[in-house]
């Protein structure tokens, strides 16, 4: 299509908003138990963005690859459960986006202070891409880009606001996609960061 977005995205504007109080709850009993943290790439940079994982798997980087794994490597500990607000958000977003059956095995929660970004990349970790990825954006606004399955593709932009899901599935499972660096801000419930949850069947 000319206008429009691809084919596999549905843009949910506002749908987490009436459980905005629970999964700020649930995000900081999370980092209560699994504290935000910086990862290092397999290439030897510290990523901007600070993230932790709840349910049972979590992606982690480090100097040896990009995985997922049932253990917080900083404590060994399994990550936090899952709190029922976020799977059951998932899951009505999932429908929302035509994927009935959705059943999110981890949760990565990535957290963007003023200037974080994620460079262009494919989520290629998970067993089964026949699953949408959910992702639920909270705080202050960003511009989120796209791509096709090439990274040379041509890219398309959309504006995230606090409360948006975005449903990403069938085509556009495997797009290429980043986050530009966050614009300084004040959010009235979050300061000056963005956080994006990202639901996925990792296993
Ligand atoms: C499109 N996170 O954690 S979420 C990531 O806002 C990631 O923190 C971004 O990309 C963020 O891997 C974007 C939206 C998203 C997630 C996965 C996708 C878009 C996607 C997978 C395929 C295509
Ligand atoms: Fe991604």
């Amino acid at each position: 299509p000319l206008f429009g977005p691809p084919p596999g995205l549905t843009l949910l504007q506002g749908f987490a908003l009436p459980q905005e109080d629970a999964l700020l709850a649930g995000i900081e009993q999370v980092a209560q138990a699994a504290p935000f943290r910086h990862m290092v790439t397999p290439g030897g940079f510290t990523m901007s963005v600070a993230l932790t994982n709840c349910g049972t798997y979590g992606w982690v980087s480090d100097r040896r690859g990009y995985r997922y794994q049932s253990q917080d490597p900083e404590t060994g500990h399994t990550w936090p459960a899952m709190p029922a607000v976020f799977m059951d958000l998932a899951r009505r977003a999932a429908a929302a986006g035509g994927f009935e059956d959705f059943s999110p095995d981890a949760c990565l929660i990535n957290r963007y202070a003023p200037g974080s970004k994620l460079s262009l990349h494919q989520d290629k970790n998970e067993a089964d891409f026949s699953a949408p990825i959910v992702s639920v954006s909270l705080g202050l606004p960003a511009t989120f880009l796209f791509g096709g399955l090439e990274r040379t593709d041509p890219q398309d932009r959309v504006q995230l606001h606090h409360g948006d899901i975005a449903v990403w599935g069938g085509k556009a499972r495997l797009a290429y996609h980043g986050v530009m660096p966050l614009k300084d801000g004040q959010h009235p419930r979050l300061g000056a960061y963005r956080i994006n949850m990202t639901f996925r069947r990792a296993a």
